[in-house]
């Protein structure tokens, strides 16, 4: 069998699926080695998905291996008209995913990244820094209560913060309060954490008004899809001081950060790798691994889309 690789997993990974079958690396945007268009499997990432024109020239394609959680950049709907299967990597990124929506919170509100640029410029001794702002007992907004949601909830627990949620429906969870409409969320929250999926029905979600009700005083941490906050609206909140700060892992167009952000001290970003740890990186690769196997040998697969 071929398999389709569209973006570099750790190398024993990759050497587990070269022992599976013959394996073409290939940027997603690149051409089609008349080879590569005989792969039965492609192994992509979560944002990277596979791009509907490939999916197109791909006449043997069965099953698409996502690296990851987030099926936005498949096409579910054609996938299943046309039989190929897709999985992913449910659960085992939960923890990092969250994690990381814990290190920009601390980064953003307590200026982490600004103090370590401070140091190492030489200006400890020589001028002060702004006073941060305190993170135990804020009011934590959380926009999705899926796994990642309720795992950022049980960390700022921890923090004495108080938790609410929206979502498109009332969990009834205990200690978080479901909010029907997330501008109020928003203007209940010190720190509005993204942790949705992307796709069309959560696109734009964080827009200006989202952004105003969040206010001067209000934090916005994305560890979830660029897509899901107008980005220009955000830029324009941050520049002017309409909200008070973000901590982002995920952007509109990656790699592309608008230039904006990256000159901003109430900004910290990340190059989208919440779940880029090694022993997660390595628990989703055996899960691509073990669908791939599973697809070669005719077996059932392990995690698939339904
Ligand atoms: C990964 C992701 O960074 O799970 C997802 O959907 O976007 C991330 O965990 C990605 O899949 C690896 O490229």
């Amino acid at each position: 069998m071929d398999i389709l690789l569209l973006e570099p997993m750790m190398a024993e990974i990759e050497s587990a699926l070269d022992d599976l079958a013959t394996v073409h690396r290939l940027d997603p945007t690149a051409a089609l080695s008349p080879d590569a268009r005989r792969a039965e499997i492609v192994v992509t990432g979560g944002a990277t998905g596979i791009p509907r024109a490939m999916m197109d020239a791909l006449g043997a394609i069965r099953l698409v291996a996502i690296n990851g959680i987030g099926t936005d950049a498949v096409d579910l709907v054609e996938a299943r008209r046309r039989g190929i299967a897709v999985t992913t990597t449910p659960g085992v990124l939960t923890d990092d995913v969250a994690d990381m929506a814990l290190a920009l919170i601390l980064s953003a509100l307590r200026g982490i990244a600004v103090g370590d640029r401070f140091v190492r410029a030489g200006g400890w001794g020589r001028e002060t820094l702004p006073l941060a702002r305190k993170v135990s007992g804020c009011a934590l907004g959380i926009v999705g209560m899926g796994q990642v949601g309720r795992a950022v909830a049980k960390r700022a627990r921890a923090f004495d913060m108080t938790i609410a949620y929206h979502d498109l429906h009332d969990f009834g969870l205990e200690e978080s309060r479901f909010v029907p409409s997330l501008a109020a969320l928003a203007s209940d929250s010190d720190i509005l954490v993204v942790a949705a999926a992307g796709g069309a029905q959560s696109r734009g979600l964080i827009d200006a008004d989202v952004l105003s009700a969040l206010g001067p005083r209000g934090w916005l941490i994305n560890v979830a899809r660029g897509s899901i906050v107008d980005e220009e609206a955000l830029v324009a909140a941050l520049r002017d001081g309409r909200i008070a700060g973000a901590g982002l892992d995920v952007f509109a167009h990656e790699p592309a950060v608008p230039a904006a952000l990256t000159v901003l001290d109430t900004v910290v970003l990340q190059p989208h790798r919440a779940s880029a740890t090694v022993e997660t990186r390595r628990a989703m690769g055996q899960l691509v691994v073990d669908n791939v196997r599973a697809c070669v040998e005719g077996r059932p697969l392990l995690t698939p889309v339904e």
